[in-house]
């Protein structure tokens, strides 16, 4: 609240900042060290969702600037806060996201003792934040957070994370406030989309892949409009798949784990790869196999809106330095000479055979037949959120996103993001169905958020694929130490008596022809929802059994 003498405190600075910059959401854990700007919360519109671990916070406001670009904001106390709250900075830095955290810090006069819980926030989150600071002078509030916004934001989006030192935050002061933060578009020159005019008119068997963030709908729409006058075959890059509809005739798989070997195929053998906002990391290199370094071997165009990502890992043949959602648009103004056709036709043909069908798989519960339920039965706009573990296999392969931020899964594979990222995107989006698929190691590392949305009325649906393992480890064991078992079985709590113990609802399928009618009674019931899904742990890829793995890493040791 402005005094007569037109100050404020910082925190209420700190508070109309956000609103300012367009923030609706905050996300926290309550500490000490920030109750003044907690206090300013009460008299602003941004709504706060009170979360159980600062690791859940960080990632709720990680989900939400994957989905909406702008910075996702979460606040946390000092010491064990900003490490609790790591996962979240360290998703935001690998996913390329716009995320700013707030932290609490010791008061001014105390810092360099080792106080209570103090921590030097530029030197934690150093390598990990895009920007890490710390604010000394409540008159410069307004320009520090629109830097950290700006940061987060633009370019390579990332993390930042600001230090407020507790009796910063009390000090009345007047000053204006900075005006709303832009995102910047850059766009690309039009001497670089001559160029690739040439190559795409040149090319015998183009294709692209799209990564990164930076996206938007109509981006998304107007690659669409450019692949389909060209076919070009499309491909994402791992858990990038809302990028592009699933069933336009162009899409042609993800470059993620254990992908469509096809896909590998085809991209080996194109001569020209135009990598749209990705970083081509270890997970779509197929562990940096899949392109020569420095120098690809097939014509490679990389668009990037971060200028010091260019040339990074390979030399692309033709940098651009722009932003997907500006190269896009340029597209659609592009004149390619000739009447070029790419291979899409037979790209998509091998992506429907990769896809159409579940696989065999052993056990009551086969999860490639439940994502094909839910990719016929969920709504257009349904989003779906997981974390990692082998489970998620199922999701890239057989469901079919159809839009931009319907998937929102971190490429980092940090576990225990799904809960989180659901409760976040239906707070977010009350009106859309939202549904969380988990492992049961994976759910039980941030499952206490179930809590937070029963606490705010939020009926998300949550599987949780128990299938008594950590699985991928399991797989990982079984390859390099075939029937050497340690540290990964898992004895787990009722899945069901949990959700109804937080106020939840719970079922339990041990079918897959059982799981409809639990799906349409836990949507029904109007409460979060668990459906446990009992998975055999030799359904560990919907290629393999856990038996072969091992038998053939036996056999390979003469065993
Ligand atoms: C935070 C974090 N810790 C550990 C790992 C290593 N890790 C990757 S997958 C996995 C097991 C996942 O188990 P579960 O969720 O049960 O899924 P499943 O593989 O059994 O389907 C582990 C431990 C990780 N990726 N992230
Ligand atoms: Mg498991």
């Amino acid at each position: 609240m402005r005094g007569k003498d037109n100050t404020r405190t910082a925190a209420e600075v700190l508070v109309d900042q956000l609103s300012i910059h367009g923030v609706r959401h905050v996300f926290c854990v309550p500490g000490e060290s920030y109750l003044a700007a907690l206090d300013a919360f009460r008299d602003s519109d941004i709504a706060v969702t009170v979360c159980r671990q600062e690791g859940g916070a960080a990632m709720m406001a990680e989900a939400v600037g994957k989905v909406s670009g702008r910075p996702g904001v979460c606040f946390v106390t000092r010491g064990p806060g900003a490490t609790n709250a790591s996962p979240g900075i360290h998703i935001a830095r690998q996913d390329s996201t716009p995320l700013v955290m707030f932290v609490g810090q010791v008061a001014r006069d105390m810092r360099e003792r080792e106080a209570f819980q103090e921590l030097d926030y530029r030197a934690v989150f150093g390598s990990m934040a895009k920007w890490a600071t710390e604010i000394d002078d409540p008159a410069r509030v307004p320009e520090i957070v629109s830097r950290a916004f700006h940061t987060a934001a633009n370019g390579r989006p990332g993390p930042v994370v600001v230090s407020l030192p507790e009796d910063m935050l009390t000090e009345r002061v007047a000053v204006d406030d900075a005006p709303p933060f832009a995102a910047i578009e850059t766009s690309p020159g039009a001497a670089e989309m001559g160029k690739l005019a040439q190559l795409v008119a040149g090319a015998r068997a183009p294709v692209m892949i799209l990564g990164g963030s930076r996206w938007s709908q109509a981006a998304s729409d107007a690659l669409a409009r450019f692949a389909q006058k060209f076919a070009l075959p499309v491909y994402t890059t791992f858990r990038r798949l809302h990028l592009f509809d699933a069933l336009n005739p162009c899409f042609a798989g993800d470059l993620g784990i254990g992908p469509n070997p096809k896909i590998l195929e085809r991209i080996k053998a194109a001569d020209l790869v135009v990598l749209v906002g990705g970083r081509m990391g270890e997970l779509p290199s197929q562990s940096y196999t899949l392109f020569a370094i420095p120098r690809p071997q097939q014509t490679l165009v990389h668009v990037h809106p971060g200028a010091e990502e260019l040339g990074r890992v390979y030399s692309p043949h033709l940098a651009i330095h722009a932003t997907p959602t500006a190269f896009a648009a340029a597209l659609d103004h592009l004149d390619v000479p000739g009447a070029p056709r790419g291979e899409a036709e037979a790209a998509r043909a091998e992506y429907l055979a990769w896809t159409d069908k579940p696989t065999a798989q052993p056990g009551g519960v086969n999860l490639g037949a439940v994502m094909v339920w839910l990719r016929d039965n969920l709504p257009g706009d349904a989003i779906i959120c997981n974390g990692a573990g082998n489970y998620a296999a199922w999701i890239h392969r057989f469901f079919r996103f159809r839009r931009f931020g319907q998937h929102v899964a971190p490429t980092s594979g940090s576990m225990g993001y799904g809960v989180p990222a659901a409760v976040a995107m239906k707070r977010l989006y009350p009106e859309r169905t939202v549904v969380c698929v988990a492992g049961d190691g994976d759910f039980l590392m941030n499952g206490q958020e179930f809590a937070t949305a029963v606490q705010y009325g939020l009926p998300i649906i949550v599987l949780v694929a128990d299938n008594g393992i950590y699985g991928t480890i399991r797989m990982h064991q079984e390859r390099e130490y075939p029937g050497r078992v340690v540290a990964t079985e898992l004895r787990n709590p009722d899945f069901c008596a949990y959700a109804r113990a937080f106020g939840g609802f719970g079922a339990a399928v041990e079918r897959s022809a059982d799981f409809p009618a639990a799906f349409d009674e836990a949507q029904a019931s109007g409460k979060p929802a668990i459906i446990r899904l009992t998975i055999d742990p030799e359904a560990i890829t919907p290629a393999t059994t856990l038996a072969k793995i091992r038998a053939k890493a036996l056999a390979e040791r003469g065993e």
